[in-house]
């Protein structure tokens, strides 16, 4: 049997210039949850150092060769975790004070980056960490969080302890890209109703949609930029960017907001009446439109339809020219309303 005995330690913190308690555990490590170690030379500044930390769940404090070791999680149930460890000390961060991180108090570093006080303000710096070994363990919040250097590929991500697979883009338009609507050759049908538009349909490798509500949890976790990529039958492209987008949760019927364009295909979201900031989503079995009619329907898509639209991405797959009226995957702004996009690609990138 191992003793549980607790101390209690006195931190001077002195980016506040105040003292605050934490807790330690002597005597003891948890085991199994190493992300990495840095050298410290007091156990005291190896929790304010965790705390500085997004993903420092608690720390082991390695008395002899001065180690601070970072965990990615807390024993929770698995009290077997819980070594003896004679003249080490283990401490968790959930019982840290929020005094402890300083400035960095409530800080928006990555999950692969440190907090630093510098002055009155913070600056955030990469973790020591060897990517290849450890990279495996982070939990990135979306595909900008992922190491810089990774390849567009399906990887999962932790965007608010949820965990889901999304697709990474980082060739279309730079490094960091999540994408969560994509078109290139109509082998996916995307004439679907709520439910499906709700929860994501299709194959990541090929074309998709994430989900309303997978859209919701990422942009609600942070300010994100949004960026669309079209592409014509004739080796065209055109993009839309826009410096805002957020999707609201199933309650506002997952209302669009958007703004800030800039870019080459014209902008077919914000078009005059036809405007679907603050729209909210409509399907062919859900009609929340402003229009009279169903849009959904009328158009042959599901997307945020005002009276009703000047852009239909989600619309059928037509291949370019149609002689029906705006159910292809059209922009109004550059193809027109009786033109098909070959490929579409609709994703985010956290500022
Ligand atoms: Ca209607």
């Amino acid at each position: 049997m191992y003793r549980l005995t607790f101390s209690i330690a006195f931190l001077f913190v002195w980016t506040l210039c105040e003292i605050v308690v934490i807790e330690k555990q002597k005597d003891q490590i948890f085991i199994g949850h190493v992300l990495f170690e840095v050298p410290m030379p007091m156990w005291s500044i190896c929790a304010q150092y965790c705390s500085r930390v997004k993903i420092c769940k608690s720390i082991n404090f390695i008395a002899a060769n001065k180690t601070c070791q970072i965990n990615d999680a807390e024993p929770g149930e698995s009290k077997n975790a819980i070594v003896e460890s004679i003249g080490n000390s283990f401490a968790a961060a959930s019982t840290f004070p929020k005094e402890l991180a300083g400035q960095c108090r409530g800080n928006d570093c990555k999950l692969n980056e440190a907090c630093m006080p510098r002055g009155t303000d913070y600056y955030c710096v990469p973790l020591p960490m060897m990517l290849s070994k450890n990279s495996t363990q982070l939990r990135p919040r979306d595909c900008s969080d992922l190491p810089q250097g990774s390849c567009s590929g399906v990887y999962s991500i932790y965007p608010s302890n949820e965990k889901f697979d999304v697709y990474c883009d980082m060739d279309t338009a730079g490094f960091g890209w999540t994408v969560f609507q994509s078109r290139m050759n109509g082998t996916v049908d995307f004439y679907k109703g709520w439910k499906d538009y709700e929860i994501g349909f299709g194959d990541l490798k090929s074309e998709f949609w994430l989900g309303n509500k997978f859209i919701n949890i990422l942009t609600s976790s942070g300010t994100y930029n949004f960026y669309i990529h079209l592409e014509d039958f004739e080796g065209n492209s055109r993009y839309a960017e826009y410096s805002e987008f957020s999707v609201g949760d199933a309650t506002t019927k997952y209302t669009l907001h958007v703004t800030g364009y800039s870019g080459t295909a014209g902008d077919s979201l914000m078009y005059t009446t036809y405007n679907l900031n603050g729209m909210m989503f409509s399907t062919k079995d859900q009609d929340n439109d402003r229009s009279s009619r169903d849009c959904a329907l009328t158009f042959k898509g599901a997307w945020w339809y005002n009276d009703c639209h000047y852009s239909n991405l989600n619309g059928k797959y037509l291949g370019g020219q149609h002689s029906s009226n705006s159910d292809g995957i059209n922009w109004g702004t550059w193809k027109g309303f009786r033109y098909s996009l070959k490929s579409t690609k609709m994703m985010i990138k956290r500022q």
